[in-house]
């Protein structure tokens, strides 16, 4: 008589003891039901509009969930905007110093140009707020000033996600010195964008296609994290990154003086 209910107990304990036992592992599961997958790009000058800056970008993407950071340096400094979007349903490719066209008189790249290379607008790396293609322009929520150190999550479109999982996302960082005078002028003409904006405030500077990244899962720290696959070393630090970026330019010692003493104003 007494054996019955300890064989009851003992049957349930056993039955329970799959959902009980792993208790906490369940938060695992429920985290990696949409898994994380890394994009980085390396991003690199657009030398027909006399950029020589660089830089590098890291997504990692779940659903439609996007962790993206985006270094770079050597651009135009000063209160100088850069919006930044990533490009979608072109080739998946950034243009080529052959492709630039006369504007105003000058050999450059417009944005209509590298349509046809790196697609249009899928998402703008605002650093608050909306960042829909709705705010490709809206310059006073882009990073500004020569260095970049951008980090954020935000939601990107169907097509975005499609985009970066069919290899034809393209990160763009706009906004070039083409007369080399440190700020936005009108040499080129006016943005064919919006006319109120000098082309140099919205012509493409740095670009780089993404690609999925050499790793199975990220690291713990996140995007942040060096990957060890782009150049020089983990970019966690700006000094680290700038440093990179002025040997990958081959920047005389002067121009990287130059850099660190404007980074230590700003
Ligand atoms: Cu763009």
């Amino acid at each position: 008589m007494r054996s019955l209910p300890v064989r009851i107990l003992a049957a349930t304990a056993v039955a329970a003891a799959p959902l009980a036992l792993p208790a906490t592992a369940w938060a695992a599961p429920s985290d990696t039901t949409v898994p994380w997958t890394t994009y980085q790009a390396t991003l690199n000058p657009v030398t027909a509009n006399h950029v020589t800056g660089s830089g590098k970008a890291m997504l990692q993407l779940s659903g439609n969930t996007a962790k993206i950071t985006v270094t770079a340096a050597g651009l135009v400094g000063g209160a100088s905007p850069h919006a930044m979007h990533i490009h979608v349903d072109g080739a998946g490719v950034c243009p080529k110093p052959s492709e630039a066209k006369d504007h105003n008189g000058h050999s450059s790249t417009d944005v209509a140009d590298a349509m046809k290379d790196y697609g249009m607008i899928g998402t703008s790396l605002t650093t608050s707020g909306d960042s829909s293609a709705k705010s490709a322009l809206d310059v006073k929520r882009f990073p500004a000033g020569s260095r970049i150190n951008y980090s954020r999550t935000l939601e990107v479109s169907d097509d975005v996600a499609a985009n970066l999982k069919s290899g034809k996302a393209v990160l763009v960082v706009h906004g070039i010195d083409y007369n080399g005078n440190g700020k936005y002028d009108s040499v080129l003409g006016a943005s064919e964008l919006d006319k109120s904006l000098p082309a140099e405030a919205t012509d493409p500077a740095l670009c780089g296609a993404f690609t999925t990244a050499q790793m199975s899962s990220m690291p713990a720290g996140g995007a942040d994290t060096g990957d060890g696959a782009t150049q020089g070393r983990p970019a966690d630090s700006g000094m680290i990154a700038g440093g990179s970026a002025a040997a990958l330019i081959g920047l005389g010692a002067g121009g990287y003086a130059l850099r660190r003493r404007s980074t230590a104003t700003r």
